[in-house]
């Protein structure tokens, strides 16, 4: 088809329900006949950037990177997904700055630190309170919450279908699908 790609571009803590929504975004795309590619720590962590750990220089060479892949798919004219926490500002702008205007949709996913927490569904805020992960994102180490993202997502208060829709109408808005 004659597609044009973009990223998209989730960022948000731990539990707050990047990948979930990034999944089922991808599915809903996919089943609309458009080209899709998900990056998460899956198939990006445990691979091309299985080098890097969660240090200040690491999480930031580890954002670069994703962003360098993403702008390959965007080039091949899919979508591209991206679920990682990205904690800072300055490396998301910079990977922001790859892509044309337009082509960059940065969705924060909101969600209260003390709910990401509870929800803990892979007891990693437990093991960072009691000091077995350190620089844990929200307990030791920052995040920086997006000031002007083109989407934001009430994951602690919006159904995983509603914030999928409140997704694909903003695409469908800017006629990219
Ligand atoms: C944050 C960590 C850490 C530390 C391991 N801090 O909930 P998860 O498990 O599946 O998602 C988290 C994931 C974060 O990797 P990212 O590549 O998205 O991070 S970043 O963008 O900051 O580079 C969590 C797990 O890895 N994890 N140690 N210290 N999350």
């Amino acid at each position: 088809s004659g597609q044009k790609g973009v990223a998209i571009w989730f960022t948000g803590l731990s539990g707050s329900g990047k990948s979930t929504l990034a999944n089922r975004l991808e599915a809903a795309l996919f089943a609309a006949g458009h080209r899709t590619y998900l990056l998460d720590g899956d198939n990006i962590r445990s691979g091309l950037n299985r080098d890097l750990g969660f240090s200040e220089d690491d999480r930031k060479e580890n954002i670069r990177r994703i962003g360098e892949v993403a702008k390959l798919f965007v080039d091949s004219n899919s979508i591209v997904l991206t679920a990682f926490i990205s904690p800072f500002r300055s490396d998301r702008l910079s990977a922001r700055k790859r892509f044309e205007p337009g082509e960059f949709i940065e969705v924060y996913v909101k969600c209260a630190l003390n709910v990401c927490e509870s929800r803990d569904p892979k007891g990693l805020y437990k093991k960072a309170r009691s000091g077995a992960i350190p620089f844990f994102t929200g307990i030791d180490s920052p995040y920086e919450a997006p000031e002007s993202p083109e989407l934001t997502i009430d994951s602690e208060h919006q159904t995983l279908e509603e914030s999928t829709e409140q997704i694909l109408l903003y695409l469908k808005e800017k006629e990219i699908i």
